[in-house]
């Protein structure tokens, strides 16, 4: 009997490029995953219609409309959870996890964060590296854990900085990578070669150093 194909629930806010990165990849059968629900927080996210599109089941969850995080929470993991989701992928979502939620997936959840971690955690990374006159930057994915930002680093991909570069000009730069390698991590984690062990990255039954699997 073949293996069951590991279910992907993407969590989104906006734009949804990494979605269709990963959408296009398993399309193009570079990534045998399935992605069973794209979830937004954002009703006008444009990564809902990206989503239909592909004939994703894509759902919005407003945290507009829940008092407070431990609630929002609770409606999002009775969503993935009917999802029976393997892997729950932050691709641009906005939403501080409560704790609780953290661990209910602990290992099965992971992010793309715009900055060589552990520097510039939270947001704004483009412009804070900019102000800092930094010469390099670019873009993590680790597993998430209930400090933000501060899970295991999997792998990470640097962009230079140069000199008139603003806020967006580095973001785009720095997109370009991002679509290389979340599609890639989860090809690791849809094989089976990917998991968090003892709060480390494991690659292939070798725990990954700080900065994660080099990549250039
Ligand atoms: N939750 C936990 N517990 N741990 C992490 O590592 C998380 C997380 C939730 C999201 C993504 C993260 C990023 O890659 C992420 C990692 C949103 C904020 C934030 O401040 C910070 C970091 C990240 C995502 N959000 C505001 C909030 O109050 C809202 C901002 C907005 O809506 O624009 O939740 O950067
Ligand atoms: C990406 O650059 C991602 O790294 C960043 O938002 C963008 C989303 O783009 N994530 C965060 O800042 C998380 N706080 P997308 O919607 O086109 O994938």
């Amino acid at each position: 009997m073949s293996k069951p194909v590991t279910k992907l629930c993407v969590l989104i806010s906006g734009n949804g490029s990494n979605l269709q990165a990963i959408i296009d990849e398993i399309k193009a059968q570079r990534l045998n995953a399935t992605i069973a629900g794209v979830i937004s927080n954002r009703p006008n996210a444009f990564g809902l219609e990206r989503a239909k599109e592909a004939g994703i089941e894509a759902v919005c969850l407003d945290h507009m409309n829940y008092d407070d995080r431990e609630s929002y929470d609770a409606a999002l993991k009775e969503q993935i959870d009917a999802f029976e989701a393997d892997c729950v992928v932050l691709a641009g979502f906005m939403r501080i996890l409560t704790p609780e939620f953290v661990n209910s997936f602990s290992g099965k959840l992971v992010n793309i964060h715009p900055s060589l971690l552990p520097k510039y955690k939270g947001l704004n990374t483009h412009q804070r590296a900019i102000d800092n006159g930094d010469e390099e930057h670019g873009v993590s994915v680790h597993f998430v854990t209930p400090e933000l930002d501060g899970g295991p680093v999997i792998i990470q991909s640097r962009v230079p900085v140069f000199e008139d570069d603003t806020a967006s000009d580095l973001a785009e730069r720095v997109q370009e990578q991002e679509r290389r390698i979340y599609p890639l991590v989860l090809s690791w984690f849809s094989e089976g070669r990917l998991m968090m062990r003892n709060n480390k990255a494991v690659l292939d039954d070798q725990e990954l150093p700080e900065s994660g699997y080099a990549s250039d």
